[in-house]
């Protein structure tokens, strides 16, 4: 792109901003119409949220922080002791690190297309029975030794499509509909001497799900003067089985919030999110499924709740920066899966 171009669109949109906020003599969040999402108060975890008018370019870097601690079976908590009862090693750490780059760009005033390149890393703290020792994958191994799994790459890549049903000046109706690419790895490995010696990681320690996924959404979103709400349904539907033979379980997520612009530049917000997440169907057959609750495909999917708060900061017209801090309020897992204990979420947008 040419810079003097950015730089007089810059301008224009500075100067409009500046002409229409000093005659509509207030900083709501809808006074600004051609700058519109710089000053959209959507937290930092929410993905959908609007359409861009045609020929408008918006990027963002977003990071999500997901942090487990401590194992549960079917929504109690279960102690490492009772684990060893049916696994060789238990994990009672797990973080979760996703970065995003997200692209849109508005193609007509209905229509909007988003597209989302992901960096995923995953750490798991894996514990064995102290004292204990076995052969295991062909090396000895210690249950006082630690057993760390580590992984990163690129996820899978998605693109969007969003079409507006409805939109007029407080009521916004949004249609969703995105294919995931599978272009994140299945075959993240272990090293040499490690639990895993040259072999797969579990399901959950891989970067993408091998499978070309469905994205539809439905995104309702109220924008009042200050007040902005919104009520989402968005769901990940695989449409096969991956080449090492399993598929990942559907994931159908609900998301409502409701935020207030306390300040021109500032808003805060308060946002539920629902997870349901079915189960995994056929199996990674190097698995030896008692090694481990995340190497057993019956410890997936469940049911889980956080409640997230919010805040934006919007800076120069085109700037926001979000964050979010998240806990969880509800989680029924099936079988024995890591206890989630906090997520955070960041997110810096520029529009041009
Ligand atoms: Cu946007």
């Amino acid at each position: 792109m040419n810079i003097i171009k950015i730089c007089n669109a810059l301008l224009v949109i500075l100067v409009m901003c500046v002409t229409q906020q000093a005659s509509a003599q207030s900083d709501s969040i809808s006074s600004c119409v051609s700058c519109m999402c710089a000053k959209d108060a959507t937290p930092a975890g929410s993905m959908i949220s609007h359409v861009h008018p045609k020929g408008e370019w918006m990027f963002s870097y977003r990071f999500m922080y997901m942090n487990s601690k401590g194992m549960q079976q079917n929504g109690n908590s279960i102690s490492n002791t009772q684990i060893f009862n049916n696994y060789l090693y238990t994990s009672d750490r797990m973080q979760m690190g996703m970065h995003m780059l997200m692209a849109m760009y508005g193609v007509n005033k209905n229509l909007t297309l988003m597209g989302m390149l992901e960096y995923n890393q995953a750490t798991m703290n894996m514990k064995g029975l102290p004292g204990s020792s076995h052969m295991h994958n062909g090396v000895m191994m210690s249950g006082d030794m630690s057993h760390d799994m580590k992984t990163s790459g690129f996820g899978d890549m998605s693109l969007t499509a969003l079409y507006s049903l409805l939109n007029n000046n407080k009521h916004h109706l949004l249609l969703s509909a995105g294919m995931s690419i599978p272009t994140g790895s299945i075959h993240n490995r272990g090293e040499a001497g490690s639990m895993y010696p040259d072999k797969r990681y579990p399901y959950m320690m891989q970067q993408g799900s091998g499978t070309w996924d469905v994205l539809p959404g439905l995104t309702y979103t109220f924008k009042g003067d200050k007040f902005m709400a919104s009520t989402q349904a968005t769901s990940i539907l695989r449409t096969g089985y991956n080449s090492v033979g399993y598929k990942l379980g559907n994931k159908f997520v609900s998301n409502s919030w409701i935020a207030y612009q306390w300040f021109s530049f500032m808003s805060t917000s308060v946002r539920a999110e629902f997870i349901q997440l079915g189960k995994i169907k056929g199996s990674d057959p190097s698995y030896s499924a008692y090694t481990e609750p995340s190497a057993n495909k019956v410890n997936y999917g469940g049911s889980s709740g956080f409640i997230y708060a919010g805040v934006n900061f919007y800076f120069l017209s085109i700037n926001k920066i979000g964050l979010e801090f998240g806990l969880p309020v509800y989680q029924k897992t099936n079988g024995i899966q890591p206890t989630s204990y906090a997520n955070a979420n960041l997110v810096y947008t520029i529009i041009f």
